[in-house]
């Protein structure tokens, strides 16, 4: 069987670990033996799903140092950041386990005497998930916990970049109590993903990834028949900064959000919307504080920057900084790849700001999944908003201003699926639903009460206890029908 490398991004020549190229068949095997292991799973209460899921979690826990440190090292995720993405995986088993001993749909009162109506969820049988390298553990848990407690098998795809984290996240699942055969992973490239999109026995497919991608990925998916659906695409962020903004603040947030994770977040700060009178302060202290990040080998605790993904994707980066230069963007501080000593082949992209953006240059517009802050000048509140909402996307957007009523006007007017006051745009929680408008999704949302959605449908329930047929909307009413009393 072909085999792919992963690899450390820090120093490619140092494999992680070594994958099988799966291909349809292989699919196919694996999404019948699922679908065999699901149906004694949906026969388990939802509360006894839930405590295998606690039981995962705490796993996760007990080993969190060692997955952070795969995180780092496979995903190329500074130590914090890659602790950070296994304790959301934590946290997301806490939330979807308490759902499992929650509200699980409504109950009305029936229009009808002697009867009962209320709504519940079922499983859709076997679940296909295609995941990205850049949360390898947060993402998986995501989509896996809600699939399980839901009562569905799961077959998933992880990116290329991040099988080792995704294989160990499945092992703590099933060290937890998850069947074996449950939740399988299959790895390669496109030809698994498209298998696995198509496949007539995947019951729903969720993709978290590009929006290119994610259209192929829709267009196979209902190949094969209307099916249930989430895509969780890019996003272009932006933070709006007001003239009356605590600056300490925004300095702080602005690089965290566009400079954390190497700016390889589908959350990350990607413009800076400011107010002209505030620009010059804001964006010299910005580019200072870019200067003092130390990019370097992401498993030393000393360094704020990793590693891009690839070399690929850096020549990428370097080549939309060019084209932004070229529309008339002025390079304030990176703009090139960094050399690391000790991370030979490491591909690093210097934290960078680019001044004089336009709201219709590309780089005001396209994803550019690395550490890119484009500024925008922008006085007024209603033209910051309407540059924010000017673009495809619309994932998460940040305002910072000490006005309430200026932060409020913004919340209102800003369409985008998460929105921020005086904090960036990424760090979303796990309680509450995550996703976006436009081109970022399809109307999903994962996590929060409703990231069951994508991988449940709704069954209503009329139960009629009054021993006659009995007519909803043509019926008498009750208390006109002596024998309905
Ligand atoms: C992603 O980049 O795909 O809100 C997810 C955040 C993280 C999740 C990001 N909790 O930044």
């Amino acid at each position: 069987m072909t085999t792919f490398r992963s690899v450390n991004p820090a120093r490619p020549d140092d494999v992680v670990g070594e994958y099988p190229v799966h291909d349809a068949a292989a699919v196919d095997a694996v999404v019948a033996a699922a679908a065999d292991a699901q149906r004694a799973w949906r026969r388990l209460p939802v509360p006894a799903r839930a405590d295998v899921i606690a039981a995962a979690g705490a796993v996760l826990a007990r080993d969190k140092d060692g997955l952070t440190d795969l995180v780092a090292h496979e995903a190329g995720k500074v130590l914090v950041e890659a602790g950070g993405d296994v304790q959301e995986a934590v946290d997301m088993a806490h939330f979807v386990a308490g759902q499992g001993r929650s509200a699980w749909g409504e109950i009305v009162p029936s229009e009808l005497g002697d009867k009962l109506a209320w709504t519940t969820r079922q499983p859709v049988g076997v679940v296909g998930l295609i995941t990205p390298w850049n949360f390898p553990v947060a993402i998986p848990s995501w989509k896996i916990f809600p699939a399980l407690l839901a009562g569905n098998g799961v077959v998933i795809k992880p990116s290329e970049h991040a099988p080792a984290c995704c294989e160990a996240f499945v092992a703590a699942c099933v060290e937890a109590g998850v069947p074996a055969d449950l939740v399988k992973v299959v790895h390669g490239f496109a030809e698994p993903a498209a298998a696995l999109a198509v496949h007539p026995g995947v019951g729903a497919v969720s993709f978290t990834g590009s929006v290119p991608t994610g259209r192929k990925v829709a267009a196979s998916a209902m190949e094969t028949g209307p099916r249930l659906l989430s895509l969780e695409l890019g996003g272009k962020n932006a933070m709006i900064v007001r003239p009356d903004a605590d600056l300490d603040l925004a300095v702080e947030g602005a690089v965290f959000g566009a400079f954390g994770t190497s700016g390889q977040r589908c959350t990350s700060t990607s413009r800076l919307i400011v107010h002209p009178d505030v620009a010059g302060e804001l964006v010299d202290r910005v580019v200072k504080r870019a200067g003092e990040l130390r990019l370097g080998d992401p498993r030393d605790p000393g360094v704020d920057v990793g590693p891009v993904i690839t070399g690929s994707s850096a020549e990428r980066i370097a080549g939309m900084v060019a084209a932004a230069v070229d529309e008339g963007a002025t390079v304030a501080c990176g703009g090139e790849t960094v050399t690391v000593p000790g991370c030979d082949g490491g591909a690093f992209y210097a934290p960078t700001v680019l001044t004089g953006v336009r709201p219709g240059h590309r780089i005001a517009r396209e994803e550019v999944f690395g550490p890119v802050l484009a500024v925008l000048e922008v006085a007024g509140l209603d033209d910051a908003i309407d540059v924010v909402n000017s673009i495809e996307y619309g994932l998460s957007a940040a305002v910072y201003s000490r006005d309430i009523a200026t932060a409020l006007r913004a919340v209102d007017g800003i369409d985008t699926g998460i929105v921020y006051v005086n904090a960036p745009t990424i760090g979303a929680e796990i309680p509450l639903p995550f996703g976006g408008t436009k081109h970022t999704g399809n109307g999903f949302r994962e996590a929060g009460t409703r990231g069951i959605e994508q991988f449940s449908q709704l069954k209503t329930v009329y139960v009629d206890y009054s021993g006659r047929l009995q007519k909803a909307q043509i019926d008498t009413h009750p208390l006109d029908d002596p024998e309905a009393q």
